[in-house]
């Protein structure tokens, strides 16, 4: 995303330093119930070096249970204090944040044929590590969906059947990477996300990671 404006600028170059890039954002509006000074919506995904950063950070190195969703919490909130913002995270339940609805109201993320997200950077591996709330309105370009044209490899890639174009059976896909720990699924990530053309893959012992924590 090319920087349009100083604070643009200042928030890519955060996001860099901090293995994070922007992902596009929006405006919200009173029914979201966030605070009415807000007016920007930032959403943070990981960048190619997050894996390096992460793995380099106390949180991933010392035995605390979820390392990532600690590193976020400090990471993500002392840059929103930083910049006078509020941090929002996908991992809290009270309340939830939309993260799915938010990113398809970015213009930068779809829904796919199998229906999880897909963006035009990072395909089905589309993730995000945070949000932040910014006081000053800043637009985004939006990008183009990169289904269009595509053949959908996504939809025959699931070994189980479990996430197809007919939705996503979960425990059909949990039994089957609990009973298959040498799966691809399981060394390498979902092979449904994989199998997206824009989807850049994961370092196997970061796809572990997400998976070993998804199955537990
Ligand atoms: C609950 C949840 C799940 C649940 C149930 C999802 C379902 N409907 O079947 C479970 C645990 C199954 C799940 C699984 C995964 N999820 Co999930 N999930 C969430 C979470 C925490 C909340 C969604 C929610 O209920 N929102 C509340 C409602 C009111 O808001 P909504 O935005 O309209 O929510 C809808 C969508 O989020 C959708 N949904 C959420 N997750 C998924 C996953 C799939 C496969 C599908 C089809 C739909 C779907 O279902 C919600 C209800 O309709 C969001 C983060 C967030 N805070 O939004 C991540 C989130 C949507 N999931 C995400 C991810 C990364 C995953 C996993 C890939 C995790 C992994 N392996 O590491 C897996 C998928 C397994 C795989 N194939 O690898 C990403 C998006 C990925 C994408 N490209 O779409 C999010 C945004 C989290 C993040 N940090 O980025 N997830």
């Amino acid at each position: 995303m090319e920087p349009r404006s100083a604070l643009q600028k200042t928030l890519t170059l955060g996001a860099a330093e901090r293995g994070l890039r922007l992902n596009g954002g929006f405006h919200p509006t009173p029914e979201d119930g966030l605070h009415p000074d807000i007016k920007t919506v930032v959403l943070l995904s990981p960048a190619a070096n997050f894996w390096q950063v992460f793995t380099a950070s106390h949180e991933y190195q010392g035995a605390l249970p979820d390392p990532m969703d600690r590193w976020s919490r400090r990471t993500i909130g002392r840059w929103a204090c930083e910049l006078g913002g509020k941090a929002y995270f996908p991992f809290t339940t009270d309340p939830i944040r939309p993260f799915f609805s938010w990113a398809l109201r970015s213009g930068r993320a779809w829904a796919s044929p199998v229906t999880l997200l897909v963006d035009d950077t990072n395909g089905l591996m589309s993730s995000f590590r945070g949000a932040i709330g910014l006081r000053e309105t800043l637009d985004f370009d939006a990008g183009s969906r990169p289904c269009e044209g595509c053949e959908a490899p996504c939809t025959g890639a699931c070994p189980v059947g479990a996430l197809t174009v007919d939705g996503y059976d979960v425990p059909r896909c949990i039994d089957y990477l609990r009973d298959n720990p040498s799966s691809a699924c399981r060394l390498h990530g979902c092979q449904v996300r994989l199998s997206c053309p824009v989807s850049t893959a994961p370092k196997p012992e970061h796809a572990q990671f997400h998976m070993a924590v998804f199955v537990r």
